[in-house]
């Protein structure tokens, strides 16, 4: 069963400082010590005050983190969230577009086809659907993205840009860097895209985009970007087909990760570049791709419907088709296909 959940909540939660990797928090003390600690204790540790502590357990709170207080004792950290704290998603974002209106479930076949179904019905650009669970969650050309519940992030956001089919390979990219600059900002991974649509630590997927329209060639009607991230997943519950080459935010950086709060900044770093591509075009989403571009200079095998290509990879062109020297000194483009390292 579906809850349907409007944005707009009351503004319980403003964030004053942006949390930073590399500093410690009021969580990473209470994750090291199971018992109680001390509200003076932490406000030494991070030389905070005793106020600030107090402000910090009460929006951690808000993300679901259940943190009992008390006096004399101190804070203790009883469970991590099991679950997405929507309200508090809705409430980062309630300035934005894409925060007008989510639809979370607990479990849904797909985010993708919710959201196309919601966009053909006519629902407004910026309606984001979230699950803790796919039953057939979809990759490209009838793949699969398998996730266990409540590990990763999988949502999709219904977009009505003012471009031209043309430019959808480059709204793919332009999320792709999104979630990069998200999932960098609140961990200390480094993010690489693997055109046209893969997430990679080192050599290992983390995500995957997939983008869905509909429309004319010179008009989009709808467009729905599909996010999958693997986030707290721990290795032994990825299926074993995919040990090898997949990987999440807590085993790449060693630390688990606030789905709610990554969450937030993938929708608010998602409407930023989404918003500069349609006002300004999209050269800085190219510039920032060939910053990121895992293929870039090495050989590579196409495999398109007439069998597989093999070259070396130039990056993109202006419209994010993938670039390929082929010998002879001939360069190929590729508007779609499956790239592998030769
Ligand atoms: C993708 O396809 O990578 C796009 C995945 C998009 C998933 C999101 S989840 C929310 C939204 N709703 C949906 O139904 N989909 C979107 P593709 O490039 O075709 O890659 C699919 C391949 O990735 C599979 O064949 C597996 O090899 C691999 N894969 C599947 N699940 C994975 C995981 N959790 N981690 C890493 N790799 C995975």
């Amino acid at each position: 069963m579906g809850v349907v959940m409007e944005s707009g909540a009351p503004i319980v939660y403003v964030e004053t400082k942006k949390m930073h990797h590399s500093k410690r928090t009021v969580i990473d003390i209470l994750r090291e010590n199971p018992g109680f600690v001390s509200g003076e204790a932490i406000s030494q540790t991070l030389g905070v005050s005793r106020n600030a502590v107090h402000k910090h357990v009460k929006s951690l709170r808000k993300r679901g983190y259940d943190i009992v207080g008390v006096s004399r004792r101190g804070y203790k950290l009883e469970d991590e969230p099991a679950t997405l704290a929507m309200p508090f998603v809705a409430d980062r974002t309630r300035h934005s577009l894409l925060g007008r209106s989510f639809r979370y479930y607990d479990e849904i076949e797909s985010t993708n086809v919710e959201a196309k179904n919601l966009a053909a019905a006519g629902a407004p650009e910026g309606t984001v659907v979230v699950a803790e669970q796919q039953s057939a969650g979809r990759g490209r050309l009838g793949r699969r993205w398998t996730s266990p519940a409540g590990k990763g992030l999988l949502f999709s956001v219904v977009l009505r840009p003012p471009v031209d089919m043309a430019d959808v390979h480059l709204l793919t990219i332009a999320a792709a860097i999104a979630a990069c600059d998200a999932i960098e900002s609140l961990t200390d991974v480094s993010v690489r895209i693997k055109w046209p649509n893969d997430l990679l630590i080192d050599d290992r997927k983390v995500g995957g985009i997939l983008l869905e329209a509909a429309g004319e060639q010179d008009a989009i009607d709808w467009v729905v970007v599909g996010i999958g991230l693997n986030v707290n997943t721990e290795y032994n519950e990825l299926p074993v087909a995919l040990r090898r080459t997949a990987v999440s935010l807590k085993t790449a950086s060693g630390k688990p990760v606030d789905r709610s709060e990554l969450l937030a900044r993938l929708l608010l770093s998602l409407e930023e570049r989404y918003m500069d591509a349609v006002r300004n075009g999209f050269d800085r989403v190219l510039t920032d791709f060939r910053a990121r571009d895992y293929l870039a200079r090495r050989s590579i095998s196409v495999q398109t419907r007439r069998g597989p290509v093999t070259g070396v990879a130039l990056g993109v062109d202006e419209k994010g088709a993938l670039l390929v020297q082929l010998p002879h000194r001939h360069v190929q483009r590729f508007h779609s296909g499956d790239v592998t390292l030769r």
